[in-house]
């Protein structure tokens, strides 16, 4: 194995971590502005208004941080998980300046105030094609990594005949492969509909269209966020639970579903859009349901394997194995916090995910909580903790403070504790998301007693944040230098032997997984191809 994988994934993670930042410091703004604290007039001409803040916050979190984090992390894991190199170094350094070029490229618009279309940038509001060019480069080097963990695998099989697949390439390859099939609809949308209207080649465009092909990628999209962090929560963190992972087969078996239920759901986030027909939401809402299975064999499985560390270091009884946790370990006391909150995460997706009920939720506040106990804490909170053992592992030093760390990780957590239910219960109460509120005439004062508590929960968050950064500047600079042990993965109780061999090809998954698209997809996105007219004027609202 050569240094190479270690510099790639160092890139990535440095761009994933200014991202981050910028992204933590825009949502203090934001979560400000909810407590009546008037920020925005004092940072002009640098964030503009509020809806520029919020894109800046969507974008960076959501879109940038996690993807150069994952196209940093499962490279990094594959190959350390084949003990092979990458089939092409130069090909990992030409796809991370693709998607730094693109990168920069969509920051330009995005920081000029000429993209403020949030970061799912639904037409009609339009932003420069600056914005929309950048993105597909970005995407277009994700398939790049994909190219590479496919061809690193090959070689590794071509090498070892008749091996079961290393539990942690395995989902490696099923996250990049899953999302490469979900990212056509947002590729299509791309190059059908925004780059021609933005670059002035077609007159108008058609909203509904691009919403539809928009979902089918950005459904699986929370996915692509979501699987990195379960690699960790599967083959890593029982380890460092100090027990083993429950069952290989069973984590493959999920895996396995989450590449074939990711995709044919997306139209979960339309229920109340008219001109899809009621019969295909209601198909996506039970595809939907279906796709929560592959989530409980998850919860069932890390759960069981982080008891496995517990009793292993003396913990008895129904409960007190979660105590006996290796608690002093930032590393798992970040992603074992994060599974905490994940879980209260999927059962608000639960409501949101049911057709009706759905309606009580729409575009509120309510929202908001929801995705930041998913991608703003299951996903962040655990990358974050991947980095207490990564960073140093890839600098050579030791982390420059454990306590830091620690203290870092509960204020996430007491932080995440006061501002997501607040706003689930703001969003219940009918303020909408996406709006500066403060500032709204229809405020109501059943939403003024809570709005402070979204002030003090995301300032809490901010905090724990800036710590973060602290200690990571800290350890990448002046920590002492210390080798880091070597990357282990976690045993299996029951290992990969006893996983049926049909699971480790690939074409009947996905020929599967494309009937299923086919299938959820075909009909409503032919009828609304042939017939769009495109004509829809684009609109520059801020
Ligand atoms: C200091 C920490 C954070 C604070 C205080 C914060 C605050 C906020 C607030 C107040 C909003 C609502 C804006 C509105 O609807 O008008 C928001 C939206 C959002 N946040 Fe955060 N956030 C934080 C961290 C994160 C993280 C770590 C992620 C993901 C990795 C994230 C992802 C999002 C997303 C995707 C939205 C929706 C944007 C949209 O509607 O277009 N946030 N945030
Ligand atoms: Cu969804």
């Amino acid at each position: 194995m050569t240094g190479e994988e270690r510099r790639l994934a160092a890139a990535n993670l440095i761009v994933a971590l200014v991202a981050l930042f910028g992204g933590v410091v825009t949502g203090l703004f934001q979560a400000l502005e909810f407590a009546g604290v008037e920020v925005y007039p004092s940072l002009a001409p640098l964030i503009r208004s509020h809806y520029h803040s919020v894109s800046i916050h969507g974008v960076l979190n959501a879109l940038v941080f996690t993807t150069f984090f994952i196209c940093g992390f499962l490279p990094f894991i594959l190959s350390r998980s084949l003990g092979a190199p990458l089939a092409s170094a130069r090909l990992g350094w030409v796809t991370f300046w693709v998607m730094t070029a693109g990168l920069v490229l969509s920051s330009i618009p995005l920081v000029g105030n000429a993209a403020t279309v949030m970061f799912t940038f639904y037409p009609p509001l339009k932003a420069h094609w600056a914005f929309y060019v950048g993105l597909t480069l970005v995407v277009a080097g994700t398939w790049l990594v994909t190219l590479n963990l496919v061809l690193t695998w090959r070689a590794w099989r071509a090498r070892n005949p008749g091996l079961r697949t290393p539990l942690a390439a395995y989902m490696s390859l099923v996250t990049f492969v899953m999302w490469t099939i979900a990212s056509l609809g947002l590729a299509a949308e791309m190059i059908f509909l925004l780059l021609p209207w933005s670059l002035g080649l077609v007159g108008g465009t058609d909203a509904l269209l691009a919403r539809t092909l928009f979902w089918f990628t950005g459904h699986p999209l929370v996915y692509f966020w979501l699987l990195p962090a379960y690699v960790s929560w599967y083959t890593l963190v029982p380890r460092q639970a100090g027990g083993k992972l429950f069952s290989d087969p069973m984590a493959r078996t999920s895996f396995i579903l989450f590449l074939v239920l990711s995709t044919p759901v997306g139209i979960h986030h339309q229920y109340a859009d008219p001109g899809i027909h009621q019969a295909w939401k209601l198909l996506h809402a039970l595809l939907t349901f279906a796709v929560f299975f592959p989530s409980l064999l998850t919860f069932f499985n890390v759960v069981a394997s982080l008891e496995t560390g517990g009793r292993a270091r003396g913990g008895a009884g129904w409960l007190n194995w979660f105590v006996r946790l290796p608690w002093s370990d930032p590393s798992l006391a970040a992603q074992v916090l994060a599974m905490v909150l994940f879980a209260f995460g999927g059962i608000g997706g639960l409501i949101n995910a049911s057709f009706n009920v759905n309606m009580v939720v729409h575009n509120t506040a309510y929202i908001v909580g929801h995705l930041h106990l998913t991608v703003g804490t299951a996903v962040a909170l655990t990358f974050i903790g991947i980095t207490y053992w990564l960073v140093p592992h890839l600098a050579g030093r030791a982390l420059w403070s454990r306590t830091v760390a620690l203290v870092q990780v509960w204020l996430w957590f007491v932080g995440m504790l006061i501002f997501s239910p607040t706003l689930h219960e703001l969003g219940l109460r009918g303020m909408p998301r996406r709006t500066m509120i403060s500032h709204a005439s229809y405020l109501q004062p059943e939403w003024k007693t809570l709005l402070p508590l979204v002030g003090i929960g995301g300032a809490i968050v901010f905090l724990s944040a800036l710590l973060y950064f602290l200690n990571m500047a800290l350890t990448v600079t002046v920590s002492r230098r210390a080798p880091q042990p070597a990357l282990e993965f976690a045993e299996a109780l029951s290992g990969p032997d006893h996983a049926p061999a049909f699971m480790d090809r690939w074409r009947p998954w996905l020929a599967l997984t494309a009937l299923l698209i086919v299938i959820a997809y075909g009909p409503t996105l032919v009828r609304l191809a042939t017939t769009a007219s495109l004509n829809t004027p684009g609109m520059r609202v801020w």
